[in-house]
């Protein structure tokens, strides 16, 4: 059998949740890491966890600063810096409120990181993709992208911007052979209701509660299989919920 070349991939927000299941994931699949983040101590510890299944490098970096997102990509050694997977999934909502008494500090957090996070990191990393005319980015949306929900609004806006960005990124790449598409989860249990609701673990365990939500490895699979189709598939828009779930305000749960 022909020997595959190893692939490197940038995961954004490998501290947590979603993109820590990624960063397993990959790893089992032997793709070389580049893990992100800004908790350093959880990016030293999955370093230490999965060294031994393939190469891994930290960046500690907030991805709405521009200069420290620029900074730390520009950091990467040789052996690194050649991006073939960039995982466009650090983010979070902030709060949950009407927007006529909405915080704008909230709405500034998920603007700048949901939407321009994402595009400094993509800034940073599409040219020498485009150079290559070889790279596959994958940006994690959200069934609102697709949905508003009451309370929801900023964070709705900020997610259905990443499914434009996504869509204007795949025509803008096209003919220099990029694969670009976005996956978009309901509810899925880790701690993002936590970072929402500001700490409060209780309040954010009841978003979870009578159902069976998706669990972070569940969308670290289907990533995995996004990201080992042949070159030529690109899986460019793809819905997930859990059973339990069948829109952003339906979702079946018993007490
Ligand atoms: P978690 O809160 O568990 O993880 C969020 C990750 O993003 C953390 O690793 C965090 O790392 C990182 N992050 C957040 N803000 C920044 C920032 N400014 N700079 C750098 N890193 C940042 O939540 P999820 O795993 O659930 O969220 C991952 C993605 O999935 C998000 O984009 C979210 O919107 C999306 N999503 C989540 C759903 C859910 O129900 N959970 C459903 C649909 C989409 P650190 O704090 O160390 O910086
Ligand atoms: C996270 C899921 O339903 O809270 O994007 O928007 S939801």
């Amino acid at each position: 059998e022909e020997e595959q070349p190893q692939l490197t991939a940038l995961i954004t927000g490998a501290t947590s949740g979603i993109g820590r299941a990624t960063a397993r994931a990959f790893a089992q699949e032997g793709i070389r890491l580049v893990l992100c983040g800004r908790r350093q101590d959880r990016l030293e510890n999955l370093e230490i966890e999965l060294s031994g299944l393939t190469a891994v490098h930290t960046l500690q970096f907030d991805v709405s600063r521009r200069e420290e997102v620029f900074d730390a990509i520009e950091s990467l050694p040789a052996s690194f810096s050649e991006i073939d997977i960039l995982i466009n999934n650090a983010g979070n909502a902030h709060g949950l409120d009407p927007i006529q008494s909405g915080d704008m500090d909230d709405w500034d957090a998920m603007i700048d990181g949901n939407v321009k996070g994402l595009l400094y990191v993509s800034r940073a990393i599409m040219p020498q993709m485009v150079k290559r005319q070889k790279g596959h980015i994958i940006n994690i949306g959200s069934i609102a992208a697709k949905e508003v929900y009451l309370n929801g609004n900023v964070y709705c806006a900020s997610k259905h911007a990443v499914d434009a960005i996504t869509q204007g990124m795949r025509m803008d790449m096209n003919t220099s052979g990029i694969r670009v598409g976005a996956i978009h989860p309901g509810l899925v249990e880790t701690e993002f209701s936590k970072v929402r609701f500001k700490g409060d673990a209780e309040k954010a365990d009841t978003v979870y509660e009578g159902f069976k939500a998706l669990q972070a490895e569940d969308i670290a699979d289907i990533i995995r299989f996004v990201v080992t189709r042949p070159y030529h598939v690109n899986i460019a828009d793809l819905l997930v919920f859990p059973t339990a779930q069948a829109g952003s305000n339906l979702v079946h749960k018993i007490n």
